[in-house]
C-alpha cells in the first residue's frame, strides 16, 4: 500500500532496558484490521510498512531501536497487545521490549505494581511490575528445536550450534572463553553476519522452514555472579544492547534440554555491554516457561512529526507520496 498523502504525527514514549532502546507508539497508529493479534501483525506487514519505516527508521529512528504499537487486545484479561518491529521487519516477542512497554505504561500511570498479561502476536505473556521498578516477564514457551546442527561457514569454517526459541527463532553458538567485549564489536558483526548468511543458504531453519533471524554467540562471563555473556545478532544487524529476553529464553531451553540448568534455579546472562537479565524456567506440562527479570528506564516522550515536501517523511528507502 503507497503512503498516505495526510502525514502522521504518533507520539511515542522512548525507554532504554540493559541499554537496548525501545519506543511504544502511544497515539496517532492507524486501526489494524485482523480477527487477531497474528492477522494484525500480517496486515501491518503488507499494508502499513512505511509506518514501520517513519517510527523505527532513520532519520527518526536507527537500526538499533526496537517499536511497539499498541492494540486491543482479544485474549481475555490482557491489559493490551503489543505488536513489535524493528528496522528489518516485525518481530515475534520480545523481552526487552516487553520490559520498556510494561515501564511506559507504568511511566503513563495505566498500570502499577503487580502482574499484568500481554498479548503477542506468538502467545500471551504476563509481566510483573515490582515495587522497585523491576519487569518479570513470564514469557511464552521456549524449546530446542535441533542440536548441534553444524554449518560451513566461509571464512570461519565448521561452526555448530543448536536452533532453538524463546519467542524469536535463534541459533545459538557457545564460543567457550572467548571474550565478548565491545573491542570486539566489528569482528562479531563479521562473524554473526556470515552465519546468518550461511544459515539462510544451507536451508538450516526453524519449525516449519521458520527463518532463523537471531544469531546469538554465547560465552564464560568473568563477572562475578554472571553465568554466561553473549553477544546477539537481531534482524538488520544491529546487536542487542541487553541480553536479549528471548535469546535468554532459548538459551534456557537449551540448559533445560541439556541437563545442565534445573527449573527454578537462577540463570543471571549478561550482555556485550554489560547489562544483565536474571533468568529461571518453570516446567508446565513438559514445556519449558522462562521468566526473565530486568528494568527499563525513560528516555524521552514525545511527537514523531512528518512534515509536507520532507523526502524522508517514512524513512530513508521509502518514497513519500504527494504529500503536500
Ligand atoms: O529482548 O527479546 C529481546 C530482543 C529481541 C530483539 C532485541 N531484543
Amino acid at each position: 500500500m503507497a503512503p498516505p498523502s495526510n502525514l502522521p504525527r504518533l507520539s511515542f514514549v522512548d525507554s532504554h532496558t540493559g541499554g537496548e532502546p525501545t519506543r511504544v507508539i502511544t497515539a496517532g497508529f492507524p486501526q489494524l484490521p485482523g480477527a487477531n493479534l497474528t492477522e494484525q501483525r500480517a496486515t501491518f506487514s503488507r499494508d502499513f510498512d512505511h509506518w514501520r519505516s517513519l517510527i523505527n527508521n532513520e532519520p527518526r529512528g536507527h537500526e538499533v531501536l526496537v517499536s511497539a504499537v499498541l492494540v486491543e487486545p482479544r485474549a481475555p484479561d490482557c491489559v493490551a497487545g503489543v505488536i513489535f518491529f524493528n528496522d528489518a521487519g516485525m518481530l515475534g516477542m520480545c523481552g526487552h521490549g516487553t520490559i520498556g512497554a510494561v515501564a511506559t505504561l507504568a511511566y503513563l500511570g495505566k498500570l502499577g505494581p503487580g502482574v499484568h498479561r500481554l498479548e503477542t502476536p506468538v502467545g500471551v505473556v504476563s509481566a510483573t511490575l515490582h515495587g522497585d521498578g523491576r519487569v518479570s516477564v513470564a514469557n511464552v514457551a521456549a524449546r530446542r528445536h535441533r542440536a548441534g546442527v553444524t554449518l560451513d561457514v566461509p571464512g570461519l569454517g565448521p561452526v555448530r550450534g543448536d536452533v532453538a526459541w524463546g519467542g524469536n527463532w535463534f541459533f545459538l553458538v557457545d564460543v567457550g572463553e572467548r571474550v565478548l567485549d565491545l573491542s570486539q564489536l566489528a569482528a562479531l558483526e563479521d562473524e554473526t553476519r556470515r552465519i546468518q548468511v550461511a544459515l539462510n543458504g544451507q536451508g538450516v531453519t526453524g519449525e516449519g522452514g521458520a527463518p532463523i533471524d537471531h544469531i546469538e554467540l554465547f560465552a564464560h562471563s568473568s563477572t562475578p555472579g554472571v553465568d554466561a555473556r553473549n553477544y546477539v545478532r537481531c534482524p538488520g544487524g544491529a546487536y542487542d544492547r541487553s541480553p536479549c529476553g528471548t535469546g535468554t529464553s532459548a538459551k534456557l531451553a537449551c540448559l533445560a534440554a541439556d541437563g545442565q540448568l534445573a527449573p527454578g534455579q537462577t540463570w543471571v546472562q549478561e550482555s556485550v555491554i554489560g547489562s544483565t537479565f536474571e533468568a529461571s524456567y518453570e516446567l508446565i506440562g513438559g514445556e519449558v516457561r522462562p521468566t526473565i527479570t530486568g528494568r527499563a528506564f525513560i528516555t524521552a516522550e514525545g511527537i514523531l512529526v512528518a512534515q509536507p515536501g520532507d523526502p524522508y517523511a517514512w524513512g530513508i528507502g521509502v518514497s513519500a507520496a504527494q504529500d503536500g
